[in-house]
């Protein structure tokens, strides 16, 4: 059975779909502080904190997980206004899960990073797998510091862990919650519903992005890779596609010719996004399991317009 936590997030509701149609809904169990709004026939559901250890070894003894999905985490922005509870949440949920894991022999483990654990001095041009990470977001240092943690433990006791730098992730089922990227999916529900949007990052402020559907089949197929052709055991970069919210805005104005963008000044997100990369390089998850990007931003445009007209 394959157990996630963090179910309801923007990326955990998505991998359990993609999971449930993989390994049956009877091999997912799905679990997050509160029930999600809807479910359907045949999913499974349980109510956990990643910070109660021993409800989660509960969890882990009922179900015997081969593959536990840790997506639970408080994101970039919120982090910065509650950053002890962010800290908490990212690294003593992991912990919980790492130790439990060894104690209870639960091999594979799957934990996002993101390319927030890049700071200021990184370089901010196609950011290589290794070089100076000074990430300054306590989410950033949280990411950073987990992937310390997982390199250590599989080195340590050979847990198989792996992990993935997402790049800012857009998505139409679940709004995300919290993110710096997020204005890449506001963007797309304010142009439908109203027209118009403006952005609390800059015109030209250029991030790595990735459409969901990318992002849960870099992870699937990372988790399906071979053990032996993994070189990286800290987390892979994925470069996704870099775009500014000018050029979003311009796509979107190609389907939508009377969409309107404007942009606020100061929002707190604009140094948050100023630290990060403008374009990863990822070389590794291209050579170690053969990554290749499938949605342009064209395609990802296209995609989330269609997809939120019939939402
Ligand atoms: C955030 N969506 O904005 C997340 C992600 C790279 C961005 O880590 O915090």
């Amino acid at each position: 059975t394959i157990i996630i936590l963090g179910a309801n997030g923007q990326i955990g509701s998505e991998l359990a779909l993609a999971l449930r149609n993989k390994f049956g809904k009877q091999n997912v169990i799905t679990t997050d502080i509160r029930p999600p709004h809807e479910m359907e026939d045949g999913d499974i559901f349980e109510t956990a904190n990643v910070l109660d250890k021993n409800l989660l070894k509960e969890l882990f003894i009922k179900y015997k997980p081969t593959q536990i999905y840790l997506l639970a985490a408080m994101l970039s922005a919120t982090g910065e206004q509650y950053p002890m509870k962010a800290w908490d949440l990212n690294m003593n949920g992991l912990l919980n899960v790492l130790d439990l894991a060894v104690e209870l022999g639960i091999k594979k483990i799957f934990w996002p990073s993101s390319i927030a654990v890049f700071g200021p001095n990184s370089p901010k041009v196609d950011t290589p797998q290794y070089c100076v990470m000074d990430p300054n977001s306590i989410y950033g240092i949280s990411k950073l510091s987990g992937e310390r943690l997982v390199e250590y433990y599989h080195a340590k006791y050979g847990l198989d862990i792996r992990s993935i730098r997402y790049p800012g992730i857009i998505s139409w089922k679940t709004a995300p919650g919290g993110g710096t990227t997020d204005y890449a999916v506001h963007i797309f529900f304010e142009a439908l519903a109203k027209g118009k949007y403006e952005s609390f990052l800059s015109e030209n402020t250029a991030l790595p992005m990735m459409y969901m559907d990318d992002a849960v089949r870099a992870t699937i197929e990372l988790m399906d890779a071979p053990a032996e052709n993994l070189s990286i055991r800290s987390s892979y970069n994925l470069a996704g596609i870099s775009f500014t919210p000018a050029q979003i805005a311009q796509e979107i104005k190609k389907i939508l010719p009377n969409f309107e963008m404007s942009y606020a000044e100061g929002d707190p997100r604009q140094a948050i996004a100023d630290s990060w990369p403008k374009s990863i390089n990822d070389e590794y998850a291209q050579k170690d399991w053969n990554w290749k990007l499938e949605y342009n931003l064209e395609d990802l445009t296209r995609e989330m317009i269609e997809n939120l007209k019939n939402k």
